[in-house]
């Protein structure tokens, strides 16, 4: 039976993907470490729960020895708003943690999933229809990070033979945990604010499309890749995944016909839309399609009426 660690499992795709992999594989088989945030009631009692610094090599190796651990979803990162504020603490966690990741799963055989991001890509990339293979110089401290660590992860697996498997995340869409600090976070904050106040101040621009997804869709991505056939793979880290690609306004107006007398308001972060404006409005994942059978389940109706439908009951 597999035995996982899943770092950064109390943050946005970790809490999901958590409960996830231990209704698959079992609850003691999935150890959730987290380190800035406390598990949630469900995640603390669904299975074993630990705090772990990504940072710390010797803490890493140890846990993944005595729990003899076969498979880390490394999840810890600092997100693209926070990093951009914090760009020397990003690296820091971003890649030396990762490196501890791969360092750890080289010397205990370990598979390693490992999530990049469209920040990955930068203002030269072709926004439409971006390619798998394509030019990536991002310009933000999350995008180095990415795309840096996309790189490490096939360097782990060219040079040394770690399983190492990745995507590219659009920006991710969930009603469990909020997200800490992304430029795609209004696409969540939007969802508490017209359940609880019919009203959302929005920080990007109305007509700034993004690639997104919804969260039962990116963790299916990150379990139907661990579990392909590696024999298929020609790429293995950053494989796009998209599912929809839409704008404020776009999410506004689906969210009206389910409460007519929503609205919204912008008050622009120059930051972070600056950081959107660097980003692909829409990826052309027919990569992952082709070599692991990817597709996604959720569009933009479908995902707002789940969104309501979970929000409106915790409220
Ligand atoms: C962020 N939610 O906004 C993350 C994600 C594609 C966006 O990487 O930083």
């Amino acid at each position: 039976m597999k035995k996982i660690l899943i770092t950064g499992a109390t943050g946005q795709i970790g809490s999901d993907l958590t409960l996830a992999l231990r209704k698959k594989y079992g609850g003691e088989n999935v150890i959730a470490a987290g380190h800035t945030r406390q598990p949630d009631k469900e995640l603390a009692e669904s299975g074993p729960c630990c705090n772990l610094d990504v940072r710390d090599p010797v803490a890493l190796q140890t846990m993944v020895a005595e729990k003899r651990i076969d498979t880390i979803f490394h999840l810890a990162s600092l997100l693209s708003a926070v990093a951009e504020n914090k760009p020397q603490l990003a690296w820091d966690i971003n890649i030396n943690g990762l490196i501890n990741v791969l360092e750890t799963a080289r010397l205990q055989n370990c598979t390693v999933f490992f999530p990049s991001s469209i920040g990955a890509f930068g203002p030269l990339t072709p926004a439409e229809n971006t390619p798998q293979d394509t030019i990536q110089h991002p310009d933000t401290m999350y995008g180095i990070t990415k795309v840096s660590g996309e790189l490490l992860c096939d360097y782990y697996q060219r040079r040394f033979g770690v399983d190492t498997r990745g995507v590219r995340y659009p920006g991710l869409i969930s009603w469990k945990t909020l997200p800490g600090g992304g430029t795609t976070d209004y696409a969540v904050h939007i969802f508490h604010a017209a359940v609880k106040d019919k009203h959302y101040d929005c920080f990007l621009k109305p007509e700034t499309r993004l690639d997104m997804m919804y969260m039962p869709d990116a963790v299916r991505a990150a379990i139907e890749l661990m579990e392909a056939d590696s024999r298929r793979l020609i790429h293995r880290n950053g494989f796009n995944v998209s599912a929809m690609s839409f704008s404020p306004q776009d999410i506004a107006t689906e969210i009206k016909k389910f409460i007519p007398d929503f609205s919204i308001s912008y008050t622009i972060d120059p930051v972070r839309q600056a950081i959107a404006e660097s980003w692909p409005r829409h990826m052309d994942d027919s990569a992952a399609r082709n070599e692991w059978g990817w597709r996604p389940e959720y569009d933009l109706p479908a995902m707002v009426k789940d969104m309501l439908e979970k929000l409106s009951g915790r409220f």
